[in-house]
């Protein structure tokens, strides 16, 4: 089995190019939950979503969010409405936000109803929330304290972040499954997600640190950051308000006590020396998940970080 600990876009491809290596039974996605928020009285669940409508073939491939084709009547008339449209929600992905609001009102859970959902879309992989509590990741700013879509999203992180939040994490417990998974994975692998508000968000659940310092399964990272920046989404300002360099070095520090590998760049190819020096393996390449053949390549690099890539082809 391999677990892939995951945020959103950039896991998603990322696992898009793992099932092109193993077969997607044996893979897992331990999906971050604290993206998740309320609004309008639905639940929504952005990186779920992402991983599962990615894996499914239906995601809008251009934004990495949101499904395929869809139409905005839905957003046009809440607009008309005076209701927020700050959170573009589509006709057909609003179906997914009303069912897991009606599934979780009759008492399903979070896992339930994700697993539901990718069985019903055809999603191959097993798709498993970090946790069926309520998890938040909230932002702190000069503007004071907000939900991270509010900055990410209403804001375009166009504001100062002074700290994250993670509410609700020290009484969350690991979603059902997500302790064995990683126990009895082959290999964990650490996805070009977001370090802070993504990966951070999994690691602050009680006892997936302790369960990923125990299993016997090499954990590997790829590197969000290239070059000093993140390909996508705001890991710069977050790594830096964790005092964090937003550099592959960073990361590494970041990830020091977990991780056996670091799959990083080529163009940090001169930060693989100081990476070593923290005890941490490193595998440099071309990181960047540009086609269905590049996202491949860095999956089969990663699994060969892990000592699994006899039988990889790359
Ligand atoms: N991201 C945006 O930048 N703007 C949006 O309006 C937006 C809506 C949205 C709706 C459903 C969904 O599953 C994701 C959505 N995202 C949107 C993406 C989301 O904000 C981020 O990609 C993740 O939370 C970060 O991993």
């Amino acid at each position: 089995m391999i677990v892939v600990l995951a945020g959103g876009v950039g896991a998603a491809r990322f696992l898009e190019g793992v099932v092109q290596v193993v077969p997607p039974e044996q893979v897992a996605a331990v999906v971050n939950t604290g993206d998740d928020m309320q609004l309008m009285g639905l639940h929504i669940s952005p990186d779920v979503d992402i991983v599962t409508c990615t894996l499914a073939g239906v995601i809008d491939q251009a934004q990495g969010w949101g499904i395929a084709g869809d139409t905005d009547q839905f957003m046009q008339w809440m607009g008309v409405l005076g209701g927020p449209t700050w959170f573009k929600l589509g006709d057909r992905d609003l179906a997914l936000h009303v069912r897991r609001s009606d599934l979780l009102r009759q008492g399903h859970t979070l896992s339930q109803v994700a697993e539901q959902f990718r069985l019903a879309l055809g999603c191959p992989v097993r798709v498993l929330p970090m946790s069926d509590d309520r998890v938040e990741t909230h932002i702190v700013t000069a503007q004071g304290v907000m939900h991270f879509e509010e900055y990410f999203v209403r804001h375009r992180t166009q504001i100062e972040v002074l700290g994250v939040e993670f509410h609700g994490a020290d009484l969350a417990r690991p979603a059902p499954g997500v302790l064995e998974a990683i126990r009895e994975a082959d290999a964990v692998l650490i996805a070009p997600s977001n370090p802070i508000v993504s990966v951070g968000t999994i690691l602050a659940v009680p006892g997936i640190r302790a369960a990923l310092a125990a299993t016997a399964a090499p954990v590997v990272a790829v590197s969000p950051i290239v070059g000093g920046a993140a390909i996508k989404g705001p890991a710069v300002p977050l790594m830096r308000a964790h005092g964090l360099e937003a550099s592959a070095l960073g990361v590494a520090s970041y990830y020091r006590d977990l991780i056996d590998a670091l799959v990083i760049d080529n163009a940090d190819a001169e930060l693989a020396a100081p990476i070593r020096a923290l005890g941490i393996d490193v595998h440099v390449t071309d990181t960047i998940m540009r086609d269905p053949a590049a996202k491949r390549h860095l999956a089969a690099v990663t699994l060969h970080a892990a000592n699994l890539g006899q039988n990889a082809e790359f």
